[in-house]
């Protein structure tokens, strides 16, 4: 029987263990968009989870929807990463990137020369983003072009690149929670008529060419991809037939023989059953021939959920994110079934080393500050 704890090949990345870190946004770089020393610390002391997969991070300036939120797009921010992916790999950790267009959850402000955020429709998404001034309505959109599509697909596959060039391991395109690809596959939001929307085929199409061409960039063993078939996060309603959608979108991806998928079940960050969705029936289609691809499971899984994951074989392996913010040696504390802490929701976006690199690790039962860490227990 498979072990959580096992190590596990996830394409051509060796992990020591079938815990990953889901991505998670912390709003902590510098006024470039630019990883600090802080963030090589925060990872670092996460580096014990078989996989890190770093919070998301824009492609191109464009792509930034929060105030706060790393890129990937000159040399500084490369460097800034730089940082952090040799404080992990010296600390025996791996950790991947999430690439992130965020689409039309943006706002004016966070955009080059306030232009209009871009999409694949010019409704605007009914909700909040985190601009200078705080939470604010996001700003109306513009339906992306039919010749500007190209460009798209070549900045994502350039965003690769560079995390490849800052050290990371792979790179985890960002196909979830309405963001820009989500705004493409889901006809609840998708309203073209031309070879982008309409059909599940069309609808497919600019996810399946930026898979495509970040695999001719970077090799297939270090790409993977993130997907929420049924969340329903910034404003992205129900696909009509998200099944058959999903179902049709990760045929096509197979082909590509992805290094993994990771699948948030569920509403994200929320109710698990939100709809029904057989998530076995996606994973069959990926299994499909790739022996070296792993399936990611995400969302409020326990311990005991994790462990028979893993041991049924219905994933390969667990993503947790809440949990790895207040317990960054969470592996051990898993392992050993030790409490875990709760984190400060004050301190989630923004600001410094408080609630961010300040929570300690289980301290040996003998040594002094024993219970550090252990006063608040959460339910995770
Ligand atoms: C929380 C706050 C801002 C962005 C996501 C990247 O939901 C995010 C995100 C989460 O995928």
């Amino acid at each position: 029987m498979t072990d959580l704890f096992d190590p596990i090949r996830i394409g051509d990345i060796a992990a020591a263990n079938r815990i990953a870190m889901a991505p998670l946004t912390r709003n902590r770089a510098d006024a470039n968009r630019t990883p600090t020393a802080l963030m090589a610390t925060y990872y670092a002391q996460r580096a014990s989870a078989g996989l890190i997969i770093a919070e998301a991070t824009q492609i191109s300036h464009e792509g930034q929807g929060y105030f706060g939120t790393p890129g990937i797009y000159n040399e500084q921010q490369i460097d800034g990463w730089r940082r952090v992916t040799a404080a992990v790999h010296a600390d025996g950790g791996k950790i991947v990137l999430q690439l992130w267009h965020v689409g039309r959850v943006s706002h004016v402000s966070l955009q080059p020369n306030e232009h209009s955020p871009v999409s694949s429709t010019a409704r605007r998404a009914n909700c909040k983003t985190f601009t200078a001034k705080g939470f604010e309505d996001t700003s109306a959109p513009r339906a992306l072009r039919l010749d500007e599509m190209p460009r798209l697909v070549t900045t994502y596959a350039h965003a690769a690149r560079n995390a490849i060039d800052a050290g990371f391991d792979g790179v985890e395109v960002h196909c979830a929670n309405g963001y820009l690809l989500e705004q493409f596959l889901r006809d609840s939001i998708n309203d073209r008529t031309d070879s982008y929307g309409g059909s599940q085929a069309h609808r497919t199409r600019l996810p399946v060419e930026v898979m495509t061409a970040i695999v001719g960039e970077i090799g297939s063993g270090r790409t993977g991809i993130r997907v929420s078939p049924v969340t329903p996060a910034n404003d992205a309603g129900q696909d009509s037939d998200a099944q058959g959608l999903f179902n049709t979108f990760i045929e096509q991806l197979a082909p590509l023989r992805l290094a993994f998928i990771h699948v948030i079940e569920g509403a994200t960050g929320g109710a698990r059953d939100i709809a029904p969705f057989d998530y076995g029936a996606l994973r069959g289609r990926y299994r499909n021939g790739n022996e070296r691809g792993a399936w990611i499971v995400n969302n409020g899984y326990t311990r005991e959920m994790a462990v028979e994951a893993v041991a049924t074989g219905a994933a390969d392996m667990v993503a947790f994110g809440r949990p790895f913010i207040a317990n960054p040696d969470l592996v051990e504390r898993l392992r050993h079934e030790e409490p875990l802490a709760a984190f400060k929701p004050e301190t989630l976006y923004g600001g410094g080393a408080e609630g961010y690199t300040d929570y300690p690790a289980l301290q040996p039962a003998s040594a002094e500050g024993a219970n550090a860490g252990r006063t608040a227990l959460m339910d995770y």
